[in-house]
C-alpha cells in the first residue's frame, strides 16, 4: 500500500513512521509512506501557505494554490486515488473506517493547519472527510498519523503476528480481557489462579467472561452492537451485579 501525505510539518512524520511495525512494514515493501512539504509548492518569493479569512474573523486560513499545486505535482491532475482531508468536520474513523481503507493500494491525506483549508480544497480535491474525534488537535498531522497506523495494522502481514489483526480490541467488537506476565506477585498483588492453571478451557472461558464484564462496565455502547451468544450472556450473567444489568 502507498500513502503520500502532503503537510506544512514533514519532519513531523518520520520518527514515528520508521519505529516499531510500521517500520517493518515499510522495510517489508508492505507500506512505502511519502511526505510532501506543501510550502515547497507555494509559488511566491515568500512562499506563504496561508492569508485571512474572506469575510473577516480571526486566524488564517491554509490557501489553496499550494495544495492543488503539491497533490496534483505527485499524484496528476485530476488524482486517480482518493484523497483525504483530515479535518474536525469528517466523518468519524473507526475500526471499520480502517479496514475499508486498507483494501486500497493507494491513498493520499491532506493535513490541514490554522484554522482550516480553504473550502475548495474540500470540494474539488478531497474526495473524502475524516475526523479522528471529537477533541480540538492543532492540526491534522496527528490525525494522519493515527490514520496510517491503524490502516497499516490491517495489511494482511504487517505484524509479524497471524492473529494479532482479528484479536486486537475492537477488531472483535469486545474490550480486551486483562494481560499479566511475571512476577506471579507483584508488591503482594496476585495474578489471577486460573491463567496459572494450565487449564486451557477454562482459561479460554475466564478471558471470554472478563472481556465481556469490562466491556459492559466500560462501553456498553459495544456490547450493544456486539450481538452476545446465549454463553456470552450465561458467561456475563455469572459476574455481572444485579444492579448494573
Ligand atoms: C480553534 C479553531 N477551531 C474552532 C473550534 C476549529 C479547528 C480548526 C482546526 C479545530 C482544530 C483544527 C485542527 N484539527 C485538525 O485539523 C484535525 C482534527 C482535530 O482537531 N480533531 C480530531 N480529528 C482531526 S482531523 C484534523
Amino acid at each position: 500500500m502507498r500513502v503520500d501525505v502532503f503537510t506544512l510539518f514533514p519532519d513531523l512524520f518520520p520518527p514515528y513512521l520508521e519505529a516499531s511495525i510500521l517500520g517493518r512494514a515499510q522495510l517489508a515493501g508492505l507500506l512505502q509512506v511519502s511526505v510532501h512539504n506543501i510550502r515547497d509548492h507555494a509559488t511566491d518569493k515568500h512562499q506563504v501557505t496561508d492569508d485571512e479569512p474572506y469575510g473577516g474573523g480571526g486566524g488564517m486560513v491554509m490557501k489553496p494554490e499550494p495544495i492543488f499545486a503539491a497533490v496534483e505535482s505527485v499524484l496528476g491532475a485530476p488524482p486517480q486515488v482518493p484523497v483525504i482531508l483530515l479535518s474536525p468536520q469528517g466523518r468519524p474513523f473507526t475500526q471499520a473506517v480502517a479496514q475499508e481503507l486498507g483494501k486500497l493500494p493507494h491513498l493520499a491525506l491532506i493535513c490541514g493547519r490554522y484554522e482550516g483549508v480553504d473550502e475548495r480544497v474540500r470540494a474539488h480535491l478531497a474526495t473524502d472527510e475524516i475526523s479522528i474525534g471529537d477533541y480540538v488537535l492543532t492540526g491534522g498531522e496527528l490525525p494522519a498519523l493515527v490514520l496510517i497506523d491503524a490502516v497499516a495494522r490491517t495489511l494482511p502481514d504487517a505484524l509479524g503476528d497471524p492473529e494479532g489483526a482479528i484479536t486486537d480490541s475492537h477488531a472483535g467488537g469486545l474490550l480486551e480481557h486483562p494481560h499479566y506476565t511475571r512476577p506471579q506477585i507483584f508488591r503482594g498483588w496476585e495474578v489471577p489462579e486460573t491463567l496459572l492453571s494450565g487449564d486451557h478451557a477454562r482459561i479460554e472461558r475466564w478471558r471470554r467472561q472478563q472481556s465481556l464484564l469490562r466491556t459492559a462496565q466500560r462501553r456498553p455502547d459495544l456490547l450493544a452492537r456486539a450481538g452476545l451468544s446465549k454463553t456470552d450472556r450465561k458467561l456475563l450473567d455469572e459476574v455481572q451485579e444485579p444492579e448494573t444489568k
